[in-house]
């Protein structure tokens, strides 16, 4: 892969903060890239000629390019394996770890999403409310899976806690954590990791 990768972003909470943190855990130099958002830039056709979806995050390896966040995050985590974010095919773990990736690249994303849209992008308080109870049987269950655990699968970091941690940084974000606290000691322990530390995400939440 040539590098610096280069990666598209709007804003330091969007899903490309995934990205971002993927890459320092791994020491993967990155050439950030900002696509203004008020401005859409991300509808002009220049933009869309790179992702036709309008979204970011987006990357180029100088090889190719790649969209949706969670796949970049894989596809970046397999090819550096020694980093531990991904276990190896035949691993005991690889199945739980597939689980919990794509839950949190997609049910708890899509939930977690409508609880940060209806409290900061446009607010609501009866739709934030409604979102905070579809997305609470979600958190429950982690609730209860990370009480006598460290990260989501085995007992090392690895990719999963990484979507994971942003989804909570957003929740955190939009107070919606209150009811949860082995989710919030969870997500407070992954923010002191330097990379995590380096990706800029977590100190949104001093700033509320
Ligand atoms: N499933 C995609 C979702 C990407 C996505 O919705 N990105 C948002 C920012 S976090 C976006 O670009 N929104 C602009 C739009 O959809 O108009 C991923 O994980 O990359």
């Amino acid at each position: 892969m040539n590098l610096p990768l280069k990666l598209y972003s709007f804003a330091p909470f969007d899903r490309a903060a995934r990205v971002r943190w993927t890459a320092l855990e791994l020491g993967l130099p990155l050439e950030e890239i900002a696509v203004d958002y008020v401005a859409g830039e991300h509808t002009q056709p220049a933009y869309r000629q790179k992702n036709p979806f309008g979204q970011v995050p987006l990357i180029e390896t100088g090889q190719s390019s790649m969209t949706q966040s969670v796949a970049i995050c894989q596809f970046l985590a397999e090819q550096h394996p020694a980093a531990g974010l991904v276990p190896a095919l035949t691993s005991p773990l690889r199945a739980s770890w597939l689980s919990w990736l794509f839950l949190c690249a997609s049910d708890l994303d899509a939930r977690s999403f409508q609880v940060f849209n209806y409290t900061r992008l446009r607010p609501d308080a009866d739709k934030r409310a409604d979102a905070i109870k579809v997305v609470a049987p979600l958190l429950q269950v982690l609730e209860t899976h990370l009480a006598d655990r460290d990260y989501l699968v085995g007992d090392s970091f690895m990719l999963p806690d990484i979507v994971l941690g942003q989804e909570l940084v957003l929740l955190g974000l939009c107070k919606a954590l209150e009811e949860f606290p082995n989710l919030v000691r969870y997500r407070d322990r992954l923010g002191d990791r330097p990379a995590a530390r380096a990706s800029g995400l977590f100190a949104l939440l001093q700033q509320t």
